[in-house]
């Protein structure tokens, strides 16, 4: 159908940016985790394969996770590369991102349209794709990494997060040695590195893993973006 095709070739347009990759491979074990299936009842491992088989090689050091704070930080991670890296700019994090699918019980063909929403049910493709992703990319965390939260709701580490969820409780210690979150904070902002919710990260956190929280406006953030000649380290 006309649908599966538009998906198919977004997902081999993107793949086959990145070189030395068997984007035919990945796009089949892609299926295998969701075709002919109840679209409800797609559990994370389902996806496992398609994570093997796509190995994330970042550069574990310059780690960024998000939660609340997707536009800033890919605005950011766009234009300085040489700072930091989101799952978003490994092979199937940039295939998949902004993508929603799902098979149908008894059809041979991946949909994009009349696919379960992201609370819809807990066990949907899309959310499931993201979970495993995600546990994958935390793993592979090392050295100081980074975590981009948001100022502009009351509960910028929200426990329903995939971040609060699940990549926090997958760094470990001494791989990775520190964690420093970033509030970004806009106009008016609800919440600050004083949050609450921000303790239970802490308490979730491994201990060994030292932890930092800045307050930075979202302007200081930008500026970064546009600005290549400031340092890394620099930023904020
Ligand atoms: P988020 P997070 N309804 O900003 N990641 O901590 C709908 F429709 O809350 C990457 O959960 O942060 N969509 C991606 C939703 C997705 C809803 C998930 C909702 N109620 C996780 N809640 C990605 N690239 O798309 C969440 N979403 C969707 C990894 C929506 O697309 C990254 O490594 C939203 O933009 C990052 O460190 C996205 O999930 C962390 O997990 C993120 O929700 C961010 O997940």
């Amino acid at each position: 159908t006309r649908r599966q095709k538009t998906i198919k070739s977004t997902f081999f347009s993107r793949c086959e940016k990145f070189k030395e990759h068997d984007c035919q491979k990945l796009w089949d074990l892609f299926e295998k985790a969701h075709v002919n299936k109840d679209p409800c009842n797609v559990p994370v491992e389902a996806y496992d394969p398609l994570i093997a088989a796509a190995p994330f090689i970042p550069d574990c050091k310059k780690m960024m996770f998000w939660s609340g704070t997707k536009d800033v930080v890919h605005d950011l991670t766009a234009k300085r590369k040489d700072c930091y890296f989101t799952l978003e700019d490994t092979l199937l994090g940039s295939i998949l991102d902004g993508l929603m699918w799902c098979g149908k019980n008894g059809k041979d063909d991946t949909f994009t349209t009349g696919c379960p929403g992201w609370s819809d049910c807990e066990n949907n493709p899309v959310r499931s794709f993201w979970k495993c992703a995600s546990a994958a990319y935390a793993d592979a965390a090392c050295g100081d990494v980074t975590a981009m939260l948001s100022g502009s709701t009351t509960t910028p580490f929200d426990p329903e997060s995939i971040f609060a969820s699940i990549e926090v409780t997958r760094l470990k210690a001494p791989r990775v040695s520190s964690l420093n979150v970033v509030m970004v904070l806009q106009m008016n902002a609800k919440s600050d590195c004083t949050n609450a919710s921000l303790k239970n990260l802490q308490n979730q956190l491994d201990p060994n893993i030292t932890y930092s929280c800045k307050d930075v406006a979202e302007h200081r953030v930008e500026q970064c973006g546009s600005q290549p000649q400031i340092m890394c380290g620099s930023c904020w």
